[in-house]
């Protein structure tokens, strides 16, 4: 549409070199004629103007549209506006995974990678504690976990600093999104963003699987650096495998037969309405992906597990998202 304006008055090219002007009644001018009317007729004068003029709101045109802000946060990959399939019909696919239903989802940023223990260990040395009240956000005790207490600070166990978080709650997970400006994706988002823009496959990269594309069924037997397999098609890491996710969503088997067109989000009203009063949540929450420990048919985008926002487990992280503000 910028262009616009300039095409209206523009010049059309014609035979040897002279051009035709709308604006001058049709009359044909060469580059002599055209220079000498360009300062002697009032009507040529209007003609400058209106360059001049749709020059201007050219530009002006253009340098909105560089201004908006588009630039992806350091650490992040934007997945685009749009539609997805969600859910399968595949043979394995679960009754909890059909049908097979259109989502739209707004654009929105995700974490490239799982959130790590180094990364984890910054927030619990933060705000100086792992448990809120009577709720573990990360359950320091358990032999399983890879984050210390060293003098009174946090930090990852020697060799699992890139390692994802794991022994982290559903509350630990929610706490950590808000500390960095950030929050847990919805179902929906997580499950469009692991397909990384495929449609209709079992894996984010298409149908088949091997120990060479993911952390799964026990290849490694413990979780590995983030980013140790190649990335999705949006450039996103180990969306299968690893570590389980947390998601922001309540579990509820049977939302697929009427789910939201646009944005599903279960168990609340507003998204917002969740975070702000996320410590009262009392019922299972999604988590995806599969892990190190599972089989091929968990590691599937579309499976559907869950858990008690309360558990703290050796296979369970997260990553974080975050909108897109015009
Ligand atoms: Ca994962
Ligand atoms: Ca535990």
């Amino acid at each position: 549409m910028r262009c616009l304006p300039l095409l209206i008055i523009f010049p059309k090219p014609s035979k040897k070199g002279a051009v035709f002007f709308p604006a001058l009644k049709g009359q044909v001018f060469t580059p002599k004629i055209l220079m000498k009317k360009l300062f002697n007729t009032q009507k040529i004068h209007f003609v400058c103007i209106s360059l001049v003029m749709c020059f201007g709101f050219t530009m002006m045109n253009t340098a909105d549209v560089d201004s908006v802000p588009r630039a992806v946060p350091a650490g992040m990959v934007l997945i685009p506006a749009g539609e997805f399939q969600m859910g399968s019909d595949d043979a394995q696919a679960g009754s909890d995974e059909k049908p097979v239903h259109r989502v739209y989802l707004d654009a929105f940023y995700m974490d490239t990678y799982e959130v790590t223990n180094a990364e984890y260990a910054a927030f619990l040395n933060a705000k100086g504690k792992h448990v809120d009240g009577a709720i573990k956000w990360f359950d320091l005790k358990d032999s399983d976990a890879h984050i210390e207490q060293v003098d009174g600070r946090y930090q990852a166990k020697s060799g699992y600093e890139d390692h994802p978080v794991i022994e982290v709650s559903w509350y630990g997970a929610m706490a950590y999104a808000a500390w960095v400006g950030k929050r847990l994706p919805t179902e929906a988002e997580w499950e469009k963003a692991a397909r990384g823009g495929l449609a209709g496959q079992k894996y984010a990269w298409g149908n088949s699987i091997n120990p060479s594309k993911a952390n799964y069924l026990l290849d490694v037997k413990d979780t590995v650096p983030v980013g140790s397999y190649p990335p999705n098609g949006y450039g996103l890491y180990d969306m299968t495998g690893n570590v389980w996710e947390w998601c922001l969503d309540a579990y509820d088997s049977h939302v697929y037969t009427n789910s939201p067109r646009r944005n599903p989000i279960v168990g609340a009203e507003r998204i917002s309405e969740l975070i702000d009063n996320f410590m009262a949540v009392k019922s299972s929450r999604v988590l995806r992906g599969g892990s190190w420990f599972y089989s091929a048919r968990y590691l599937r985008v579309s499976y559907r597990d869950r858990d008690t926002p309360r558990i703290t487990y050796t296979l369970f992280g997260f990553r974080c998202v975050k909108e897109v503000t015009p």
